[in-house]
C-alpha cells in the first residue's frame, strides 16, 4: 500500500465517521496488519493486540501540547497484567540499608510531585528507518511519542527513605507483566544510572514513580497502579506496572537492558555484548500534519508537529525550520508551546507550496546549537530514528 493510500483511508473524516457513529473499523497500519479500531474512546491506530500496540493518527497527536490519554501510544511487550490496588506492594531492595515493601497508601504519604515530561519509544519513526533497509519490529511512524502531566513521589524520596549504599550505580525497576521471547517468560525490566535517579531539577526529578497521568489514575494499559517515568530517556526505561526496584553497582540484566535497547550493526552476541544500553533519547521533530500523501492547493499552507529536545538538562529546542523545496530554503517555524528541557514543542509554520513541490521537510535545532540530522546511520534494531523528516505531498 502506498503512502497516499494510507493517508486517504486515515483521513479525519473516515476516523471521525467511524468513531462517531460507535461502529468499529477495520484499520490498516504500516499497509500490513489489518486491526480493529475499537470505536469508543479509543483514538488509536492498532500495529497489534496482544502485546497491544498502538499510535494516534498524526494531525490528533499535534492538538493539544498534553496529549489526552485517548491519544497516547501504547508500547507494550507482553500481557498488561490484572493488579490489585490493595494487596500491592512496591519492594525497594538491593544496596540498601533498610529494604522497602510499600502499599499504595504509603507511596502516596511521600511528597507528590506533578511533572510534565515527553514520553517516546526509541522505535518512534522505524517505519522511516526500514526504508533504509528492512528492521524487525513494530513498524512505529511517527506517533510514538506522548507529553503528559505525571503525577507521583520521587524516585530519589524512596531511595533517601531506604538508604543507599555507597556501592550503588544504578537503579533497576521491574514490571508485573509478563512478556515471552525466546522460549523464555519473564518481567519488563529497566535500569537507569544512580546519578539520573538522583538528578532532580525544578523542572523535573531524575525520575518520578507516577500513579497519575493528565489528573487521573493510570489506566492500565499505562501502567496501573504505578509506573515509573524517567524524563529525558527513552520509553523503555519508564516500565509500567512497577513493583520492584534493585539498588545495584550495575547495569540491570534484564532482557531489555542487556540485550535489547542498544545500537548496533547486525545483532550479533559479540556485538550486543560490547555495546552500552541507550538511555537518552535524540534531537527529533515531525511533520504531523499534513499528512503524507495529500493533495496540496498550490499557495501558503499551514504545516504543524512536534520537536523534541535531547533529554540533556538545560537543553531545549531553539528552533524548527520547514523547507519546501528539497531543503534549499528554509521557514522557520513559529513554536507555540513553552521550551523545556525535558517536554516536545509544538510547532506551525506557513509555507508556499507550488506545482513542483514533491514532499515538506521539518529539521529542529536546539539552544546549544546542534542540528537535528539530515540522515542517520543504520542500525539492526531500527532506534533512535531522528533524521530530518520528509513528507511526500501532492
Ligand atoms: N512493564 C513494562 N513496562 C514498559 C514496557 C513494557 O512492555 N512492560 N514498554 C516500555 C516501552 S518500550 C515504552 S516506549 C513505554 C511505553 O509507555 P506507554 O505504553 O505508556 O506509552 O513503556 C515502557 N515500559
Ligand atoms: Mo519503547
Amino acid at each position: 500500500m502506498n503512502q497516499a493510500s494510507i493517508a486517504s483511508l486515515i483521513s479525519r473524516r473516515t476516523l471521525l465517521k467511524n468513531w462517531s457513529a460507535g461502529a468499529i473499523g477495520l484499520m490498516l497500519i504500516g499497509g500490513k496488519l489489518p486491526s480493529i479500531l475499537a470505536a469508543d474512546e479509543s483514538r488509536l491506530l492498532v500495529h497489534s493486540k496482544a502485546p497491544m500496540n498502538a499510535e494516534p493518527p498524526l494531525p490528533d497527536l499535534v492538538r493539544s501540547w498534553i496529549t489526552p490519554v485517548e491519544s497516547f501510544f501504547i508500547r507494550s511487550h507482553g500481557n498488561t497484567p490484572e493488579i490489585n490496588a490493595d494487596s500491592f506492594r512496591l519492594t525497594v531492595e538491593g544496596l540498601v540499608e533498610t529494604p522497602q515493601a510499600l502499599s499504595l497508601a504509603e507511596l502516596g504519604r511521600f511528597e507528590q510531585h506533578a511533572v510534565t515530561a515527553t514520553l517516546t519509544c526509541a522505535g518512534n519513526r522505524r517505519s522511516e528507518h526500514s526504508r533504509l533497509k528492512p528492521v524487525k519490529g513494530v513498524q512505529w511512524r511517527e506517533g510514538a511519542i506522548g507529553n503528559a502531566k505525571w503525577r507521583g513521589a520521587r524516585l530519589s524520596d524512596l531511595l533517601k527513605k531506604a538508604g543507599v549504599r555507597e556501592s550503588a550505580k544504578h537503579v533497576w525497576f521491574e514490571g508485573l507483566d509478563s512478556v515471552e521471547d525466546g522460549g523464555k517468560t519473564f518481567a519488563f525490566g529497566g535500569s537507569i544510572p544512580l546519578e539520573k535517579a538522583l538528578l532532580d531539577r525544578d523542572v523535573a526529578p531524575g525520575a518520578l514513580l507516577a500513579t497519575m497521568m493528565n489528573d487521573k489514575p493510570l489506566t492500565a494499559d499505562h501502567g496501573f497502579p504505578v509506573r515509573t517515568v524517567v524524563p529525558g530517556y527513552i520509553g523503555a526505561r519508564s516500565v509500567k506496572w512497577l513493583s520492584k526496584i534493585v539498588v545495584s553497582d550495575r547495569p540491570s540484566p534484564n532482557h531489555f537492558v542487556a540485550d535489547v535497547y542498544k545500537l548496533v550493526d547486525e545483532g550479533t552476541l559479540l556485538e550486543v555484548a560490547e555495546n552500552a544500553p541507550i538511555y537518552r533519547m535524540p534531537l527529533n521533530s515531525a511533520i504531523c500534519s499534513p499528512m503524507a500523501g495529500a493533495a496540496l492547493k498550490p499557495g501558503r499552507i499551514e504545516v504543524a508537529g512536534y520537536a523534541l529536545p535531547s533529554g540533556v538538562p538545560g537543553v531545549s529546542i531553539r528552533k524548527v525550520e520547514v523547507s519546501a523545496d528539497q531543503g534549499r530554503s528554509w521557514a522557520e517555524a513559529k513554536l507555540t508551546s513553552m521550551a523545556s528541557e525535558f517536554c516536545w514543542q509544538l510547532w506551525t509554520a506557513e509555507i508556499a507550496v507550488n506545482s513542483t513541490t514533491k514532499e515538506l521537510i521539518v529539521r529542529a535545532i536546539d539552544s546549544r546549537g546542534d542540528v537535528q540530522p539530515e540522515t542517520v546511520r543504520w542500525n539492526a534494531k531500527g532506534y533512535l530514528f531522528n533524521a530530518w523528516h520528509h513528507v511526500p505531498v501532492n
